[in-house]
């Protein structure tokens, strides 16, 4: 395959309501999409960075400059181009896994597009629709968070995340476990307890969560395993999963028995599908993870939790969960199921008029 250039978009996409985390509050999802463009065809990635580098390092002006100035670049005269000479051609590049996997996204659409092959049957998916969950915000009030989530139970969702962190735990989990009953529940911290806070993490045992996601900061795998000794509820890991290497030492140390699956953490779909593996192997259950996606990025990752060992309801949420307007045709939820896309690779592209009115600024980086 020729790469002739990559055309980075900057986008700015009005959200339906604000998203909350322990990390910040996001009302307009601000990221990049790539438009790779080869001999005979187009393909699209989208980042999972956001305009700050909360989740992580990576941040939207950042990952557009990495990519512009290396990263696009290091592609120009590979042999033989395809998904899987694109990590090798990154790897001297450290870190920037978010703006990596939104590269050889592009590039792996564009490849899948040219030879008519949907990325579910090149991941190696068993599954026609995904099963999914819906991740939700901190609230300003537990009233307002039962109101929320009655919504989204009524909307068929089978199973409901709250993000919680020190001060909105246990009275928000009580109250949505006390009125909603036996539903699929569980938490996610996005890593803002401390090892300190151990007694809080521990009366979470009391509710019967499915899982407790990234209670601790992503480099205390030790604190993790440590706290797994304690607490009933199976740890869930998503920040600290960087890698397959990293999801191996994970396991191995007991941090975790279940594994969130986010592709852009961990450098694209190739690594993702690596840790699926992996986890399979070990007996571990995983689940798609999602990063505010539009419909680009929703359109891989329902492909991905496809596959065999993505066992639980993803964040793989509809679009109307947070756009009132996608990029793309809307996905839609159908007794708690997505559908994966059929088409040749991602299986969709963006709507040139939604697109161009969300495009803040687009660059050009020519490969020949
Ligand atoms: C998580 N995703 O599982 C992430 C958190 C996340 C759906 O819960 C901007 C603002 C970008 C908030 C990316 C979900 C974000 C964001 C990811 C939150 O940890
Ligand atoms: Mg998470």
């Amino acid at each position: 395959m020729n790469l002739d250039g990559v055309e980075i978009l900057h986008i700015r996409m009005p959200m339906l309501g604000a998203f909350r985390t322990s990390f910040g509050t996001e009302s307009v999802r601000e990221t990049l999409l790539l438009r790779a463009v080869t001999d005979d065809a187009e393909g699209w990635g989208e980042c999972g960075a956001s305009d700050a580098p909360l989740y992580s390092g990576e941040y939207t002006h950042g990952a557009a400059d990495v990519l512009a100035r290396h990263l696009i670049p290091a592609l120009a005269g590979t042999p033989d181009l395809d998904a899987h000479s694109v990590a090798p051609a990154l790897s001297a590049f450290k870190e920037n896994r978010l703006a990596k996997a939104a590269l050889e996204t592009a590039i792996l659409d564009a490849d899948l597009k040219s030879r008519g092959v949907p990325l579910s049957f090149a991941l190696g998916a068993v599954r026609d629709s995904v099963a999914c969950g819906v991740s939700v915000g901190i609230a300003d009030s537990v009233p307002e968070l039962l109101d929320t989530v009655e919504g989204y139970l009524a909307d068929g969702y089978l199973r409901i995340k709250l993000k919680i962190e020190p001060g909105w735990d246990i009275e928000p989990v009580r109250a949505v476990r006390e009125r909603f009953g036996d539903i699929m529940l569980q938490v996610d911290a996005n890593a803002s307890y401390e090892r300190s806070d151990i007694d809080d993490l521990l009366a979470l045992d009391a509710f019967g969560l499915s899982l407790v996601e990234q209670p601790l900061p992503a480099d205390d795998l030790l604190g993790h395993a440590m706290l797994a000794r304690r607490l009933a509820t199976p740890i869930c890991l998503d920040e600290s999963i960087l890698s397959a290497r990293a999801a191996a030492t994970a396991i191995d140390l007991g941090a975790c028995r279940i594994v969130n699956i986010k592709p852009g953490r961990v450098g694209g779909y190739l690594e993702a599908r690596r840790i699926h593996d992996l986890c399979a192997a070990h007996g571990i259950p995983v689940w798609c993870g999602g990063m505010l996606e539009t419909g680009i990025g929703r359109a891989a990752n329902v492909a991905l939790a496809a596959l065999p060992n993505f066992t639980l309801p993803g964040d793989t949420s509809a679009s109307a969960r947070y756009f009132a307007e996608d990029l793309t045709d809307p996905f839609v939820l159908e007794n708690g199921h997505l559908a994966v896309p059929k088409g040749p690779g991602i299986g969709v592209a963006p709507d040139p008029d939604r697109l161009a009115a969300v495009t803040v600024s687009r660059q050009w980086i020519p490969l020949r």
